[in-house]
């Protein structure tokens, strides 16, 4: 039979989650972040309770119950709406310039880095692997470029977080997907950035958050990363 309802806690926010989904790490740490008190509906996306449609239709994570039982879906939407809901964390600026250009940091993201981590390890062939690195690294330079533009914009206060001093929207956004290159393809592929001026920004940017508590206290085991991305890692062609 079909379920009927599925777990939530009364009047509280309730996040269907999976520890190693860098979406639903979004969630969780716009809520630490915010200091917003949650509770977490660990979902095993491998064998997914029967229940879960009720909550997501798309049986992805991350999804969030409000207090008043709306549902939420969609990481970046769950991120914004904690952002919004609690505008004393200051997590995102309401200046529409400066989330305009804030969306294109992440828009960045989802267009020229995490395709290519996923395509440097479904890649068999060494020639396609070194083009995904490639890219993944282009990606990077554009990343770093933007960093810089952003800190001499009175909104960035010369770093090394978006925002100046403070983790926010976009280490919220993306600390996942950076935690995820430096661990997985570096592993699978021996892909890593170099120290180089080119790259300055973003490695200052990066050792930054890296410290932050926003990001520490929910990142994965790199051992339990390495070992969950196994099944996307093609095996190399010679
Ligand atoms: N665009 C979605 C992507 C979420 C997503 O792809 N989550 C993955 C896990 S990282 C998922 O739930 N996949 C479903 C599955 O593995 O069956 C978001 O930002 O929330």
């Amino acid at each position: 039979m079909s379920a009927t309802t599925y777990p939530f806690k009364e009047n509280a926010y309730t996040v269907y989650s999976y520890a190693l989904c860098p979406y639903a790490q979004r969630a969780i740490r716009a809520f630490n972040i915010a200091k917003v008190p949650y509770v977490v509906e660990e979902i095993d996306l491998r064998n997914k309770p029967d229940w879960y449609h009720l909550v997501n239709p798309q049986l992805k994570v991350p999804a969030l119950r409000t207090p008043d039982g709306t549902i939420l879906i969609e990481s970046l939407v769950i991120a914004e709406f904690v952002a919004d809901q609690f505008p004393e964390a200051e997590l995102l600026s309401t200046d529409a310039t400066e989330r305009a250009q804030l969306r294109l940091f992440i828009e960045l993201f989802g267009t020229r880095i995490s395709p290519f981590i996923y395509k440097s390890l479904t890649s068999a062939e060494v020639e396609d692997q070194k083009k995904a690195e490639e890219s993944l690294l282009a990606g990077l330079r554009a990343v770093n470029d933007e960093l810089e533009i952003q800190w001499k914009r009175s909104s960035g206060k010369g770093g090394p977080f978006w925002y100046g001093d403070k983790f926010g929207f976009a280490e919220i956004a993306l600390v996942s997907f950076v935690g995820l290159l430096d661990v997985v393809p570096r592993h699978y592929r021996g892909v890593t950035v170099p120290e180089t001026e080119e790259y300055a920004a973003f490695n200052k940017w990066k050792t930054a958050f890296s410290q932050h508590p926003g990001f520490t206290d929910v990142k994965p085991e790199d051992a339990t990363l390495i070992e969950n991305y196994k099944k996307y890692v093609a095996e190399t062609k010679h």
